[in-house]
């Protein structure tokens, strides 16, 4: 078994009723075991000008390889509407897979840990919230470390504990 942390995130329609369906829909995938989920976060967006985000983060327990994972994520992700859309632009629901164990990979279509997540408050506030002591492989800092390192302004906490567990 793979702890995989993901990062949820969306700026279109009811994102947080969305993030409940996703992790519903995760959690009844064959060899998927939610172990936790984080509060649900207000987030000013990076990227175009665009409304707020919607941000978590949820970790489990998985079977699957890496990439079995991400192609699960991408079908849950188009199962919620979201299609071809311009990079960092608004959507629905992005799953983004931040952590696979402490594996370090870079391949085409998927690069552990996510690039940029250690930059991120959107990512680093509600994974801090779970998981505040796992090591970053490459940074050699732990989540929190990361998070405390960041200026962090206009994240607001939305709900707390937003999924049933
Ligand atoms: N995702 C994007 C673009 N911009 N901004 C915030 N705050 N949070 C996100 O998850 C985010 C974003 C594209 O995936
Ligand atoms: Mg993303
Ligand atoms: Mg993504």
């Amino acid at each position: 078994m793979a702890v995989i942390a993901v990062g949820l995130g969306g700026n279109l329609g009811n994102p947080a009723h969305t993030f409940n369906l996703a992790l519903d829909v995760l959690s009844q995938e064959p060899q998927w075991h939610l172990q936790k989920v984080s509060s649900f976060y207000k987030t000013p967006a990076f990227g175009p000008p665009q409304p707020d985000y919607l941000n978590a983060c949820a970790l489990f327990e998985v079977r699957p390889t890496p990439h079995m994972v991400l192609r699960a994520l991408q079908a849950v992700e188009n199962q919620f509407g979201r299609g071809r859309e311009i990079h960092w632009g608004p959507r629905t629901l992005d799953l983004d897979l931040l952590f696979y164990d402490q594996w370090v990979l870079n391949t085409a279509d998927l690069t552990l840990p996510h690039p940029f997540m250690a930059e991120r408050g959107s990512v680093l506030v509600p994974l801090a919230e779970i998981i505040p002591h796992w090591l970053h492989p490459q940074k050699q800092q732990t989540v929190l470390e990361l998070k405390n390192r960041l200026v962090l302004t206009g994240i607001e906490l939305f709900q707390t504990q937003g999924h049933r567990q």
